[in-house]
């Protein structure tokens, strides 16, 4: 690769907004002034900590979404719903990123404007997302003239702090990755026909040669600058492994970044403020939508501060290099976290429309419910390796553990048999003591230790989703289904001889501690399946206001504090809480769960 430089004086639409000198090459003072910004916005996180402002990538409308893209989606909206229930103030923005070579060459080929193609694609997304209770408080198209000025300020100020400069680009690039790639990237394959091709070693795309007149932006002047943040910072990039790939970029050339296209070449996207013949780089464009949701160039501290970004490991270098140096180019904070998950492959292959593998994640959702898909991803997928997707892994999940085990759970404890008056019942100290003791106490070791993992679940599952290891959040609260399915089985309550006072107030005191394990789950799960929570904790006459974070006291009458839900009626019974799934699930009728039907 070859940079000439060039140099250029031109007037920007967007200059007179700004009240900063013009800085062309003084790189240390400004070094001095963007990291004492980054740390004012550090500080500035504890003014404000109940704010929190999640992110998805935005999505390429080249093509339809599949389960790849909803499962971003989806840890994103568990994440967004449990900061609600702690209550923070919480932003989640999603959308789609529809300017480049890419998605220009994709309506080429559609024979359609390429304003309608990428409407047609990004209402898709919408549709999925809607369907699928991702509840998004904004979704960015970056056609909209909101983002356009955010761009075009952005670009002015890294103009302005002299980052960028005119020069000319020699090198190779891949489309489909719309990424700009070193020799040292870049490999020999065969193109199906048999042709020899070169391709990117990290993604397996073509890749051309490209010479061009372009705009550079001085990534270069940022490697010391962005490995004192990844030291100071060593949870920016989560988990472990990609914040050491990051570090080891890092190590490797870092050459300075081509951020425009000549406008023969592309013509869809934004064009270089006072400069219209070169369209900005569709990289520099798209994460840009994560400022300008925040406010950018308005005010937007009180969200950008405070940001959180939701990739996946295809997109790490972009969010972890490209994205931050940009920032620090224009003095603006660096996010929190970059949260990176892996891929979903099918048949053990990456989903490719050419190997017809591609997963429509709607069609899943309408087989296994949404909420059935939601709680199959988060419960499957592990952000630090790739998971394979099944239809058979998916029926199998969803009905061990949402069918047999959580929904048995609930049929034991609500029905008419165990449970006569449909109530929340009343909990006897004298049966099952807060201490371990003889007397009359009907409670043995195993009991206690079920109390003591509810009583901690809370703790637990928090850690886990806030470090988004959602799965392991799932597999915890899933140990304490079965500890309290064995915990009725044990007592065997339909056992026990109604007519004596003292059995009744057992078995009462069975269902109680049942129930109110049943509402820590039911609130617990809220983030990941809103429909199945939303359903369990109303049939335990668990009212909106009890079922945030706070409210998440086990079993009071345990610590001496009164049980608010202790003599309530149960809410109405809206059926089972999930379906069995059979084999061709699309042509069921739903059935009930075994458990239920087996044992009470
Ligand atoms: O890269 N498994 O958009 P994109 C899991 N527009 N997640 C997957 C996946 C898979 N197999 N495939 C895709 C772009 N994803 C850019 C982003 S952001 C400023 C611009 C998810 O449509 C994952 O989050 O190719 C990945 O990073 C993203 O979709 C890429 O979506």
């Amino acid at each position: 690769m070859r940079i000439a430089f060039l140099t250029v004086t031109r007037s920007c639409k967007t200059v007179q907004r700004l009240h900063q000198s013009s800085f062309s090459s003084v790189l240390t003072p400004l070094k001095h002034q963007r990291i004492a910004l980054h740390r004012l916005s550090s500080s500035s996180v504890s003014q404000d900590e109940k704010s929190y402002y999640i992110t998805t990538p935005i999505f390429y409308v080249n093509a339809s979404p599949h389960i790849g893209h909803l499962y971003s989606a989806v840890i994103a909206d568990c994440l967004h719903r449990y900061k609600l229930l702690q209550g923070f103030k919480s932003k989640f923005a999603t959308g789609t990123d529809e300017h480049g070579l890419k998605i220009q060459q994709a309506a080429e080929a559609a024979g359609k404007d390429p304003l309608v193609f990428c409407t047609d694609v990004s209402e898709r997304f919408k549709h999925l997302f809607s369907c699928c209770n991702i509840s998004h408080t904004d979704f960015i198209r970056t056609t909209e003239q909101r983002h356009r000025e955010a761009v075009e300020h952005l670009w002015s100020v890294l103009w302005n702090n002299g980052f960028i400069y005119k020069g000319s680009y020699e090198g190779w690039y891949s489309t489909p990755d719309e990424s700009f790639l070193t020799a040292s990237q870049v490999g020999d394959a065969l193109d199906p026909s048999g042709k020899e091709i070169k391709v990117s070693l990290e993604s397996g795309h073509k890749v051309e040669w490209m010479k061009e007149e372009n705009y550079m932006f001085r990534l270069s002047a940022f490697r010391s600058e962005l490995l004192d943040w990844l030291s100071a910072n060593p949870l920016a990039v989560q988990p472990e492994r990609f914040y050491q790939d990051v570090l080891q970029w890092l190590q490797e050339d870092l050459p300075d970044l081509s951020v425009s296209r000549q406008k023969s070449r592309l013509q869809w996207g934004i064009p270089v403020p006072g400069d219209p013949e070169q369209t900005i780089y569709v990289w520099l464009d798209a994460l840009v939508n994560y400022l300008t949701v925040a406010g950018y160039p308005d005010e937007h501290s009180q969200w950008w501060n405070v940001a959180h970004h939701i990739i996946g490991k295809d997109i790490l270098k972009f969010h972890a290099i490209y994205w931050p140096a940009f920032l620090l180019g224009a003095g603006l904070p660096l996010p929190q976290t970059i949260h990176v998950h892996s891929h979903w492959t099918v048949g053990g292959k990456k989903m490719s429309k050419s190997l017809g593998n591609v997963v429509d994640p709607l069609e899943r959702s309408q087989m296994f419910t949404t909420d059935g898909m939601r709680y199959f991803l988060l419960r499957q997928g592990v952000p630090d390796s790739d998971c394979d997707y099944t239809d058979a892994k998916v029926m199998k999940l969803l009905n061990a553990e949402l069918a047999d085990s959580l929904g048995g759970l609930l049929n034991r404890c609500t029905a008419p048999a165990l449970n006569p008056a449909q109530i929340y019942p009343h909990f006897c100290s004298q049966s099952f003591p807060s201490e371990q003791s003889s007397g009359q106490s009907r409670a043995v070791a195993e009991d206690y230790h079920m109390l003591e993992a509810v009583k901690n679940l809370p703790a637990v599952v928090e850690q886990h989703y806030d470090t988004l290891h959602v799965y392991k959040a799932l597999e915890a609260i899933g140990a304490c289904v079965r500890q309290t399915n064995g915990f009725i089985q044990r007592h065997k309550p339909w056992k026990l001889d109604r007519s004596d006072c003292k059995d009744q107030r057992w078995l009462d005191t069975i269902i109680h501690v049942s129930l109110e394990c049943l509402r820590v789950y039911g609130t617990l799960l809220q983030p990941v399946v809103p429909e199945i929570s939303n359903k369990l904790l109303s049939r335990l006459g668990v009212r909106p206001g009890e079922r945030s974070w706070a409210a998440l006291m086990f079993l009071p009458k345990h610590q001496g504090v009164n049980c608010p839900f202790e003599g309530r009626a149960l809410g109405s019974n809206s059926g089972v809480l999930f379906s069995r799934l059979e084999k061709n699930v699309d042509k069921q009728k739903p059935k009930s769960s075994k458990k239920a039907a087996k044992e009470v």
